[in-house]
């Protein structure tokens, strides 16, 4: 018996010592951001890193347990500018703090999370997670490649032309009449009328690239729309050669190892800007959404399913800024970002993407509170609006839950506010105050731990 028991512990403990001699490879996984400019990227990888290293409002798998893991911010392995997380954390902990500058540019930035084994014999887990930020505006213009120039002139002057728009494309298009096409005057106005769209915040802008250029030549990016009425015309020939030589460009700039082998792409949307700036700029975003999930809807076997989709497993849409309508508000806004998915949840769904949704804050800066506006109570926000000293309380309008009539669309007015950032914890074990980032970051994550 003895014996027996003898060749027992002998087996086992060649068996831990075989166990201790392999090592678990860390298993890496990859994640990309992005979103148009100011939809909130800079600030969402801030909380994100800020939530994952203080983990004190996580509570999901490994973290729900409270086993023991650490959690180490690294630089990335990439040939691209590294996400300046400490910067922008100094930034955030000062109490008359400002939201971070604009960026440009693609930058990442790793997590190394280690799980601690449940026997002392098994290895610890290890997962490496890669978070590369670019701009939404270059995913946007990936689905021109699959039009022609004729084709996409014809659209843009469409949209141009539509009821808000068109006080911002009058210049454009009326430069399109004159007699003598000016090619010079026809680029730069239609350069003006971009801009003028995004600061009118409309989101789909196309050739995104002409508002952020992403290292591709000025030489491809002298082209824009023009009428059907000059395709004999030799500037219509021109420009239809610099539009071919601006998606051979922009592709060869997209084919960089760091677009390659994503696991997740999160696509970050800021609804609020949109609601505000009428049914047009609402209806817009939509389009730029459709746009931005397109390159997602090919065959594998194209150039963009190489780039893209060798191993993509989920998309998620996030709805950001939530802190600036009410806590009751919240489910609307979730399905009013739903409505617009619709459609393509289900084409992503046949190529086997997971398409989810979800809204968050991922700096909560208002509180919600009951308070009487126009002789009801109703629930308002309080924060300190940028450029003010003392906190107010707002009414900023109530979200429905559908919103695709123009005539529905004209009762309807909502004023949200900026409101200042709210300061960051000093202490590295708290992380701060946010809407469902908790969620978001179990939706993304808590398959790999
Ligand atoms: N209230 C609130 N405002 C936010 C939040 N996140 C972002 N913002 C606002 O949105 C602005 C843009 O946020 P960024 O994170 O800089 O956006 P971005 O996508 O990195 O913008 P670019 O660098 O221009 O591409 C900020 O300056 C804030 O005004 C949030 O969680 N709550
Ligand atoms: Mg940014």
């Amino acid at each position: 018996m003895s014996k027996n028991k003898n060749k027992i512990i002998n087996f086992l403990e060649s068996t831990i010592k075989i166990f201790e001699k392999i090592p678990i490879p860390t298993s890496k996984y990859r994640v990309a951001i992005t979103g148009l400019s100011r939809s909130g990227k800079s600030v969402f990888l801030t909380s994100l890193i800020n939530q994952m290293l203080a983990k004190d409002k996580l509570n999901f798998g490994d973290f729900g347990n409270k086993k023991s893991y650490s959690v180490r911010l690294v630089d990335i392995n990439l040939p691209i500018a590294q996400f300046p997380y400490h910067e922008y954390l100094e930034e955030f902990k000062n109490p008359y703090a400002l939201w971070p500058k604009s960026t440009t540019g693609v930058s990442g930035f790793a997590l190394e999370i280690e799980i601690q084994s449940s026997y002392s014999f098994i290895e610890n887990k290890r997962v490496l997670l890669e978070f590369i930020d670019y701009p939404g505006e270059w995913l946007i213009d990936l689905p021109m490649q699959d039009i022609e120039y004729d084709e996409w002139s014809n659209y843009m002057i469409s949209l141009a032309l539509k009821d808000d728009k068109k006080p911002l494309s009058k210049e454009w298009i009326d430069s399109l009449h004159s007699e003598n096409l000016d090619e010079t005057q026809i680029v730069q106005n239609y350069k003006n009328y971009l801009e003028k769209l995004k600061s009118n915040n409309f989101s789909f802008i196309q050739a995104g690239h002409f508002l952020q250029q992403g290292g591709l030549s000025d030489e491809v990016l002298n082209y824009a729309p023009l009428l059907p009425k000059d395709k004999n015309t030799k500037i219509y020939k021109k420009f239809q050669k610099r539009y071919d030589d601006f998606i051979k460009e922009m592709l060869k700039a997209f084919d960089k190892p760091y677009y390659k082998d994503y696991d997740k792409q999160i696509i970050l949307v800021d609804l609020i800007k949109s609601l505000q700036s009428g049914y047009d700029a609402f209806e817009d975003m939509h389009l730029a959404i459709k746009e931005m999930l397109k390159p997602y809807s090919y065959g594998k076997n194209s150039f963009l399913s190489r780039l893209f989709l060798r191993r993509i497993s989920q998309v998620i849409i996030v709805g950001t800024k939530a802190d600036n309508i009410a806590n009751n508000q919240h489910n609307n806004y979730k399905q009013l970002l739903d409505d617009m998915l619709k459609d393509m949840k289900e084409k992503l769904k046949i190529k086997h993407i997971r398409v989810n949704s979800t809204i968050i804050a991922s700096v909560k800066s208002t509180q919600n509170i009951k308070a009487k506006h126009q002789g009801r109570e109703l629930s308002c926000l309080k924060g300190t609006v940028e450029g003010e000293k003392e906190s107010s309380v707002h009414w900023v309008g109530e979200i429905p839950e559908d919103f695709y009539n123009r005539e529905s669309w004209k009762d309807r007015e909502f004023a949200f506010p900026n409101f200042k950032p709210s300061q960051f914890p000093s202490s590295p074990n708290k992380s701060v105050e946010h809407i469902r980032m908790d969620s978001l970051i179990e939706m993304l994550i808590g398959e790999w731990l």
